[in-house]
Parts: structure tokens; C-alpha cells; sequence
């Protein structure tokens, strides 16, 4: 029965059972009324979009984490896989997955979302537990030569772009490519991921072996890592110079300058990702992702009232996981309301408005603050 309930409200149909989420006696999801009405979760093999209002633990299991990519889902076998580390190292590594469990073992909880990210839905987001080595140790047993400044990420999926210059489109093969600079790299976070929550990676999440950049949006974690290639001048594939910009207004030297920035480090984000009503309370829980800075408080404001502080889910405290907030919610009366949380950080930082973010023209990075239309019944 309670089964049925939470279905009902999910929306869900049967052949997505594992998308209950876990509801104590008498609680149900209160319906988002802002959802799209054909929403599913699994819309195609190779994109998935999580169900927030399914959340019911700090991580994110394996068949409900996103995925999104460019060219597909390349098939690798993991027995015959082997990371190629190459370019300016002294010695250039061919490295198969045992090769790498030896180096490894170490656990990173990381949560990230794409940098398109963004309302009504808000389902490219995961939470994991990943096991692997950190890239440092991989670099360090390759050993970078001096003018290695650019280390470059390849994976193996490939596909046909065209490249235009001055009018003229060249057609070219190419692998989803992503850099980062020598000492970036060389710093203890970048990870190379084999495991996600204690169990060998899916095909969706970059099986056999994943870049995970802790504290950084979706794009420089690059799935089915094939090769490294340490080189001196910066790297300009398309998904590193092109695709992944926000054009944003910032105040340079007392001018307003109109400037393309990079996509790195995830902005301070909160949004309400489910409620849930038990006798006459409702419990509203907000997910939190940002670059690592420690949190200082949540709120959660309901229609025109006051902002409230929400309390830190204690099972959400690692340094780059994402962050569960709940707020309880007493007395609210039948009918829809508006729900929006904001952040701050340690540093002051508050969660922009969507009038504060009118600087950012492009549709990347969109932290603002989300106000969720739900209905009470
Ligand atoms: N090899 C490869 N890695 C990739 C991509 C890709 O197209 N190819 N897409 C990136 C983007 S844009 C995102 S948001 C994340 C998504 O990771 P996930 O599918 O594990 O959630 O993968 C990143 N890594
Ligand atoms: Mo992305």
C-alpha cells in the first residue's frame, strides 16, 4: 500500500522499482507541481537524470547515478585495459587495472554535477564513494619532465567533429579530451577512479577506470580513461578550449568586462530535492555541492515567510561529498507554496539570486537560488 502511495506520487511506473525511495510508515513524496509531466529518470541508455525526490541516503547507487557524454558508451574490456601514460615522462607507463589496485585502494567521496545542471530538474548530480589512485602517485611513477606543464585526459569514445576556421569545416575524428595544468594535477586530489560505492565502475560511469577532479564540475571527469599525455603548451581540444565556457560579466579594474571563463570548480549551489510529509510535518531536504569550502548555514524559506535554518544530515560531512540539509516544516497549509534554500560558506559567500546571476549570459554553471513549486495536499 505505502508502496503503491509512493509510487502514485513518484509518478513512476513499474519497471522502475528501484526508484523507491525508502519512506517510513506514513511518510509519502509531496509532488513537485514544476515537473515536467513526461519526466523519466532512464529517458535512453546513455542518459539517465537522478530522481531527487528518490533521495534516501548520502550516496548515490549505481543504477541511479547520471550519465551524460558526447559520443556514446564505449565498450572496454577490462582484462585487455590498459592506461597509457605518455608524452614528456622519463618513463612512459602501460598500466593495467591490477597494476593500478596495487598503487591503489585509497577511498574519495566526491559528488559532482554536470555543469548544465539546472531547474526544473536538477538530475545531473551524484554523490559517490570512489576507490582508486590518486593521479599523483600514476604521475609520479611515470615521472614528469620539467617542461610537462599541460597533463591531458583522453577517454576512449570517440566521434566526428567539425572544427571551423575562417568559414571552412574540417571533418576529424577525435576523443573526448580534458586538461589540467602540472600542478593541478600534482596536487593530492585528482583521482583516478575504479570503483564507485565498493563496486567495480559501471559502463555509464566510465567503466574501467574515470578522472574524478574532487570539488569540480562533471566535465573533467573523464570516463573510460584511456591515455595521460604530459605536454608543454596548453591543450585546445574542443571540450577543453570551446565547449565548456561561461560568458560572464566581471568587474575587472573597476570595468564592467564581458569574459569566457573555463568550467573548473563547482559554484556554491542548494536546491530543495524532496519533501516528504509525515503526520503534519513535512520534511524538506536540500542537496549542497561546492568546490570543498566548508559550509556555514542553509536556509530554507517557505512562500513570503523568513528564512530558516536547515540542519546538516550528519552522514553527509566529507569534505567533497555533496551535502544534505533538512528543514521541518510545520503547519503547512493545503495548497502550493514555494520552497527556495540558500547557502553560504565559510568564507561568506552567499548562493546568488537569479537576478544577482543576470551577469552570467550563458546557460552553464546556473547556482541560483531555485524556488520549487510543490503542492500540499
Ligand atoms: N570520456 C568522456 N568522459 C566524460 C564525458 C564524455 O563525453 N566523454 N562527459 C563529461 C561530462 S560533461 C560529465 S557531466 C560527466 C558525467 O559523468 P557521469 O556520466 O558519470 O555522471 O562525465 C564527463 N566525462
Ligand atoms: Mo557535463
Amino acid at each position: 500500500m505505502k508502496t503503491g502511495l509512493a509510487m502514485a506520487a513518484l509518478g513512476a511506473t513499474s519497471n522502475f522499482d528501484w526508484v523507491l525511495p525508502v519512506l517510513a510508515q506514513g511518510e509519502t513524496v509531496v509532488p513537485f507541481t514544476e515537473w515536467p509531466a513526461n519526466y523519466n529518470p532512464a529517458a535512453a541508455v546513455d542518459r539517465r537524470t537522478f530522481d531527487t525526490r528518490t533521495l534516501s541516503g548520502p550516496f548515490t547507487p549505481k543504477d541511479q547515478f547520471f550519465t551524460t557524454q558526447h559520443y556514446g558508451h564505449p565498450e572496454v574490456d577490462p582484462a585487455a585495459f590498459r592506461l597509457k601514460v605518455g608524452g614528456l615522462v622519463n618513463s612512459p607507463l602501460s598500466l593495467s587495472l591490477d597494476d593500478l589496485r596495487k598503487m591503489g585502494g585509497t577511498e574519495l567521496v566526491a559528488g559532482f554535477e554536470c555543469s548544465g545542471n539546472r531547474r526544473p530538474v536538477q538530475g545531473l548530480i551524484g554523490n559517490g564513494r570512489w576507490t582508486g589512485v590518486p593521479l599523483k602517485t600514476v604521475l609520479e611513477k611515470a615521472g614528469l619532465k620539467p617542461d610537462a606543464r599541460e597533463i591531458v585526459f583522453f577517454g576512449a569514445d570517440r566521434g566526428k567533429e567539425s572544427v571551423n576556421f575562417r568559414g571552412t569545416n574540417y571533418d576529424v575524428e577525435q576523443q573526448y579530451g580534458r586538461s589540467i595544468q602540472r600542478d593541478r594535477a600534482l596536487l593530492p586530489e585528482p583521482f583516478l577512479a575504479y570503483a564507485l560505492n565498493g563496486e567495480p565502475l559501471t559502463k555509464h560511469q566510465g567503466a574501467p577506470l574515470r578522472v574524478i577532479m574532487p570539488g569540480w564540475y562533471g566535465a573533467p571527469n573523464v570516463k573510460w580513461l584511456a591515455e595521460i599525455n604530459a605536454q608543454a603548451d596548453p591543450y585546445l581540444g574542443k571540450f577543453q578550449a570551446n565547449w565548456y565556457r561561461t560568458l560572464r560579466g566581471e568587474m575587472i579594474n573597476g570595468e564592467m568586462k564581458w569574459v569566457e571563463t573555463a568550467i573548473t570548480h563547482l559554484q556554491l549551489k542548494s536546491f530543495v530535492a524532496r519533501v516528504t510529509k509525515s503526520g503534519n510535518a513535512h520534511k524538506v531536504t536540500t542537496i549542497v555541492l561546492n568546490d570543498g569550502t566548508p559550509i556555514k548555514a542553509v536556509e530554507v524559506k517557505v512562500d513570503d515567510g523568513p528564512w530558516q535554518m536547515a540542519t546538516a544530515d550528519p552522514s553527509t560531512t566529507a569534505k567533497y561529498g555533496w551535502k544534505l540539509y533538512n528543514y521541518t516544516w510545520n503547519g503547512a497549509a493545503a495548497g502550493e507554496h514555494t520552497l527556495v534554500s540558500r547557502v553560504t560558506d565559510a568564507t561568506g559567500k552567499v548562493q546568488p539570486t537569479a537576478e544577482e546571476l543576470e551577469v552570467k549570459k550563458t546557460f552553464l554553471e546556473d547556482n541560483s537560488q531555485h524556488p520549487r513549486k510543490v503542492m500540499i495536499g
